[in-house]
């Protein structure tokens, strides 16, 4: 293979097989096996290659003894749609981290990215997946975006009927869509799988009239996927077929890793990840332009702003605000809002001041009876009695 060479590139943070500027990095002077591939990457948000690796096979058979015993194949046959998977085997397994970290595709994804791949998460199924096709990018993104991709490999040949391994050519080159297209809101809170997408995922394939290919794999065919490609594993017709496959996914040096689905970037909401480097078993630092994030960003990042504990301008206990923060010589609220959440001082509601009837007690039909010209003007009940009922000590309940 060929020392990499030098090119000027004014687009430093975009994969170079996905940069504008493609054509200065792949081209008659490059490594014609790292031209298929980069072509095949281009072109398709995939490629295959044979594992590069002498021995493959006798580490294929080692993994596959190795893991046999610890997926619950009982559970299994039971229930298909819960799938095996080991996760991580890389930590205890020699033969799946020598996977892992193979030299000769390393050296491959430097050269399709420009930047140093780590491999930070294995997989290894014994079965077919059957997971819904989907985009890795909203679990595993980076920012710059789109600096991640997998290697999925076959530890023997692959049967049509065990479910093979299934994907949308072309599909690499879609914007990256996620939470904010779907319109959808994050709470940190909640257990949520990529399923929210899938309308949105199928539409999308309709509407591209997009083909779908199937990976005919024999025992150590390895297909890359950039990081948006749809993919996912067919159905398994004959459930007494194993499809035996190790899937890694690799990030790039220099980059923030995060998950999109569990994050809304405008209500500071981050989930950045703390990726473990398969090669060293050390955490990789999330960079941003050569600069490590600070751990307290990324903690905070996780909670991100809750707006639930924002208290609403008809519920702002003004009164006690001003008294607690005699400082303050602009609007109150206003103030609340742009500086006092940041600067940690506390505000009130009035619906929890004393002598204040909650909500759960509060009878609207009543106060709209005492208060005729609130009951015309159609405000709530309580939004009223909490804004203005209070101070103008309006009736409870009709006399
Ligand atoms: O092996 C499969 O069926 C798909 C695996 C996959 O989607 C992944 O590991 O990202
Ligand atoms: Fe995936």
């Amino acid at each position: 293979m060929k020392a990499k060479q030098k090119h000027t590139n004014s687009l430093p943070g975009i994969p170079l097989v996905e940069s504008p500027f493609y054509d200065r990095f792949f081209n008659k002077d490059t490594d014609p096996e790292i031209l298929s591939i980069a072509k095949q990457m281009r072109n398709n948000g995939y490629a295959i290659i044979r594992f590069p690796d002498n021995n493959f096979n006798k580490k294929a058979d080692n993994i596959k003894k190795a893991l046999n015993d610890s997926y619950d194949w009982e559970k299994w046959k039971a229930n298909p749609k819960l799938g095996l998977r080991v996760q991580d085997a890389w930590k205890t397994n020699d033969d799946v981290k020598s996977l892992a970290t193979n030299k000769k595709l390393l050296d491959i994804l430097e050269n399709l990215y420009g930047r140093k791949p780590i491999p930070f998460q294995t997989l290894n199924f014994p079965v077919g997946t059957q997971q819904h096709f989907h985009s890795d990018s909203v679990h595993f993104s980076s920012i710059p975006e789109r600096f991640m991709c997998g290697v999925w490999v076959a530890l023997e040949d692959i049967d049509d009927a065990a479910g093979p391994l299934e994907y949308y050519p072309g599909t690499h080159s879609w914007p990256i869509y996620t939470n904010e297209h779907i319109c959808r809101s994050h709470n940190p809170k909640e257990k949520v799988s990529q399923v929210v997408f899938q309308e949105a995922w199928q539409d999308l394939v309709k509407v591209h009239n997009c083909e779908k290919h199937t990976f005919k794999a024999k025992k150590g065919d390895a297909l890359i996927w950039a990081a948006n490609l749809l993919h996912g594993g067919a159905p398994q017709t004959n459930m007494d077929l194993t499809r035996w496959s190790q899937v890694t996914h690799y990030y790039f040096e220099d980059c923030v890793y995060y998950t999109p689905m569990l994050s809304e970037p405008f209500k500071g909401l981050i989930h950045i990840r703390n990726i473990t480097n398969v090669c060293t078993g050390k955490e990789l630092p999330n960079m941003c332009n050569g600069v490590e994030l600070e751990h307290s960003f990324i903690e905070q990042s996780k909670n991100g702003i809750n707006y639930g504990n924002i208290i609403p301008i008809n519920d702002f206990d003004a009164e006690r605000y001003a008294k607690d923060n005699l400082d303050v010589t602009t609007d109150l609220y206003e103030h609340y809002r742009r500086h006092g959440i940041v600067e940690g001082r506390k505000a009130f509601k009035i619906s929890e001041r004393k002598n204040v009837i909650p909500l759960e007690r509060f009878d609207k039909a009543a106060y709209l009876a005492a208060n005729k010209d609130v009951a015309i003007s159609g405000v709530d009940a309580y939004e009223h009695y909490i804004s203005h009922g209070i101070d103008e000590n309006r009736l409870l309940y009709p006399v």
